[in-house]
């Protein structure tokens, strides 16, 4: 017998934990955390649910093996196994056939969360010349990318050390979203003295460790956050020096917040108006802020843009750029750039003009404008995510043909079935294809409506390499452990066999994922297996950096089109949108919810789910065995409901079925949990393994003109729904009832 340690990575949530994995004759027989990598903290390892999966899930029962191939009639559910040359040839025939009868426009893509390698399938599809990846960019990440690029030519990152003289956290729950380094950080930095503002809905986790928390009606934000400019320029608490010598439209942002006082915000958002005062105190008195927005208001449709814009314009006010403690302009990463690797040179005009046209900034035309400043820094912003096609436009394109058809697609990473909105449209949609491909890891209720499920390797099986888009120069990641198991085999080996099927060698010389980790780091001089042996790549950042001399004997500035941060942004001018944050009315307003009705959020993330995943896990789920609806006591008691109630939450676009939990939060608000399925239910028609349960994505909309028009993010957060007692519904019946309601 032989027995050896080798390292691995694991991949149940961002982090991307390594491990030690003792393997016996190649079989891994145990495995543990990784002291001496990043981000190996102690309290890391004790508190994460997930990370024994990484052997668990290895060779689970439920795990794809062998590619499979639909036998009955779309959706049934049933597959028999096939080869992969089998498999890859018939899809590139396909491919080849749609895209001669209709054009390479008519193959999409969709992605979901930060989970997978998504610059292959990108390099894929700017090859083969089409234009329609769908993902979840408009109400995650894009947002605070794009409202960063245009105030400051570049995103940002919360920089968190012993310079931070106070936090904000915005609309995110890192006690419950971010198992890791970030929120211990934070908790750290409270304990020895460093003030923390929370702004929530709801009283949560992160909340109650908060100095001050609060908590606007769902969907008011950007209010708030003007009331904070206007307060701190009120009281002349702004960074008098860094705005004279770095930005530009300071008086005109100084009118346009001017009607935005504490007083209003208080009749808008529910907050009292010296809670504001005192938040703006707090945030401009302290020395170094950091700021962190989270997916909250990525997701509030129209308030979205004026929301995270105006969050950018409370750090550029207060001079908190590039300053130690505070955010952290990064520079250009010494690696090559997420971007080249996508390969947009391949993606020719002609393939370009076939865009779905859905929004200002997130479009070719606001990439380039946007791109082309940034670029002068040697710095180039991630295409195919900031150009990504609307998915309420291109979903509606499969079932209507309307502009163009669109027969095809390819879904790696995702499971649109429980996480985009509208499930009804995305049924329909998955229903009308010539070709539906789903690459994961489980049956998910997404595959189950495809016509090939390919076995996707996983944690351990693979090299993986963090790059987040190409914004930081920073990696981390590790080597695969072992060899992908039964047939599995990783996204970029699925793409690259279907690539080299199609005739798209040329783009593809490098054999394995490894080789192109190897050019990757060759520009940092560095190869894979020397990254891989650290885990992280990071060099010290550098601050100020606005403030170097340039060749013209000036500063060098920002890379926005004045040199500047745009407090006024003139991109967003040029594309026709207004250059300052313009709120819109809460859709419904908390003064006039009538019996049954309330304003819904969705998604609140908790432990141990992720998104539609680890559902299989029996231990997670007799932690948590059903999908919960949380609201205050008083909404409860309006509704007639009490804690552990069955109801069913509708609206005009559906309906799904969760349990009362009482929460603190606005009276009249509920938060709906989501991607809940069952897999141990039948697959296939009717029930999806009970994917239309329970599955708050039945309410959501993606509909063009309810979507905000600059970025065109659509609405998760500030739904009208309403709420009735409902049964246990069937699929959770074998569940036994216990205290469930945590
Ligand atoms: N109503 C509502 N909807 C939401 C949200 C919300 O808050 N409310 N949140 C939105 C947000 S922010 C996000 S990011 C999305 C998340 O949406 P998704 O990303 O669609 O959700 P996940 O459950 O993470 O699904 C990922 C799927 O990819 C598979 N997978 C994981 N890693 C890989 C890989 O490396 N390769 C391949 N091929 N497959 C892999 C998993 O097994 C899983 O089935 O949901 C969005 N939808
Ligand atoms: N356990 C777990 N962790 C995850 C994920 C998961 O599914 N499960 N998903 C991952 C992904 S894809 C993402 S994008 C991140 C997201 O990470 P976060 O951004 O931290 O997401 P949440 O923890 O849901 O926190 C968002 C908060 O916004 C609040 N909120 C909702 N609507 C509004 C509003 O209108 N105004 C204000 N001020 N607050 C509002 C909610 O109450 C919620 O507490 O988490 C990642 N981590
Ligand atoms: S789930 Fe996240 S925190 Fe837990 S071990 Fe895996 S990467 Fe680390
Ligand atoms: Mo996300």
């Amino acid at each position: 017998m032989t027995r050896e340690v080798r390292k691995g990575n694991c991949h149940y949530c961002g982090y991307l934990c390594g491990f030690d994995v003792t393997l016996e004759d190649g079989r891994v027989v145990d495995l543990a955390p990784d002291t001496t990598r990043y981000p190996y903290n102690s309290s890391i390892a004790a508190r994460c649910r997930r990370w024994r999966m990484n052997a668990s899930e290895l060779d689970a029962p439920y795990r794809l093996n062998h590619p499979l191939r639909r036998v009955g009639k779309r959706g049934s559910g049933e597959f028999e196994r096939v080869s992969w040359d089998d498999a890859l040839d018939d899809i590139a025939e396909r491919l080849e056939a749609l895209r001669s009868r209709y054009g390479a426009r008519t193959l999409a893509s969709a992605i979901g969360g930060p989970h997978a390698t998504f610059w292959p399938l990108h390099r894929f599809l700017n090859q083969f010349g089409t234009p329609n990846n769908l993902g979840i960019g408009q109400i995650c990440w894009d947002p605070r990318i794009w409202m960063d690029a245009v105030t400051f030519g570049w995103p940002t990152a919360c920089d968190l050390g012993d310079d931070t003289g106070s936090m904000m956290l915005w609309a995110t729950n890192p006690a419950e979203s971010d198992n890791s380094l970030f929120w211990e950080s934070i908790k750290a930095l409270h304990a020895s003295g460093t003030p923390l503002v929370v702004v929530d809905c709801r009283r949560t986790a992160t909340a109650r460790v908060a100095d001050i928390h609060l908590a606007p009606w769902p969907g008011t934000d950007a209010y708030l956050a003007l009331a904070l400019l206007h307060a701190i320029i009120e009281e002349d608490l702004f960074d008098h020096d860094f705005v004279a010598r770095f930005c530009t439209g300071f008086d005109g942002l100084r009118d346009h917040v001017a009607p935005y006082t504490p007083e209003r915000a208080e009749r808008e958002t529910g907050v009292p108006a010296a809670d504001i005062r005192a938040a703006a105190r707090v945030f401009a008195t302290n020395g170094a802020a950091m700021l962190l927005s989270g997916r909250g208001i990525d997701q509030l449709g129209p308030n979205t843009e004026p929301t995270v814009r105006s969050l950018a314009l409370l750090r550029a006010i207060t001079g908190n750029v590039d300053r130690p403690g505070s955010c952290l302009i990064h520079e250009r990463s010494d690696f090559r750039q997420e971007a080249h690797l996508e390969r947009p040179d391949l993606f020719d005009a002609e393939a370009r003009s076939h865009e779905i046209p859905s929004a200002l900034l997130q479009s070719y035309r606001g990439y380039q404008l946007a791109n082309g400043q940034t670029e002068r820094f040697g710095r180039t912003l991630p295409e195919r995510y900031l150009t990504s096609a609307h998915p309420g436009l291109v979903l509606r394109a499969m079932c209507s043909g309307d502009p163009y058809p669109v027969r095809a697609l390819l879904v790696m990473g995702a499971n649109p079935v429980l996480t985009y909105a509208n499930t009804k449209l995305v049924m329909d949609a998955l229903a009308s294809l010539d070709l539906c491909v789903v690459a994961d890891y489980y049956l998910t209720p997404t595959a189950q409506m495809a016509d090939y499920v390919l076995p996707v390797a996983a944690s351990l099986e693979r090299p993986t390499c963090q790059l987040h888009g190409g914004v930081a120069n920073s990696a981390y990641g590790g080597p695969a452990a072992i060899s992908p198991l039964h047939e599995r085999k990783t996204d970029y080996d699925i793409l690259r066999g279907l690539a080299l099927r199609l005739g798209m060698e040329d783009a593809w010389p490098a054999t394995s994922l490894e080789e192109e980790y190897d050019d990757l780091f060759a520009l940092a001089g560095l190869d894979f297996a020397q990254f891989a042996e650290q885990g992280l790549y990071a060099p010290q950042p550098t601050y100020f950096k606005h403030e170097a001399i340039g060749a013209d004997g000036q500063p060098v500035g920002f890379a926005t089109p004045s040199g500047k941060v745009e407090l006024a942004s003139s991109l967003l001018e040029q594309l026709g949108a207004s250059p300052y944050p313009q709120p819109v009315p809460a859709a419904i307003a908390h003064a006039d919810l009538p019996q049954g009705r309330v304003v819904l959020i969705t998604g609140a993330r908790s432990q141990p789910f992720w998104a539609s995943s680890y559902f299989h896990n029996q231990d997670f789920r007799t932690l948590h065995p059903h999908p919960l609806l949380g609201m205050a006591p008083q909404t409860a008691e309006a509704l007639g409901l009490a804690a552990g109630d069955w109801v069913r939450v509708r609206n005009d676009t559906g309906a799904a079925v969760l349990k009362v939990k009482l929460e603190d939060m606005p009276v009249g608000v509920a938060s709906a949990e989501y991607g809940w399925w069952l897999p141990e239910q039948p697959a296939g028609a009717p029930g999806f393994s009970g994917a239309l349960v329970s599955n708050v994505n039945m309410l959501t909309d993606n509909e063009l003109n309810s979507c905000e028009s600059v970025v065109g993010t659509w609405t998760y957060n500030g739904i009208e729904a309403f709420v009735e007692k409902a049964d246990c519904p069937g699929e959770f019946a074998p569940v036994q009832e216990n205290a469930s309601t945590h």
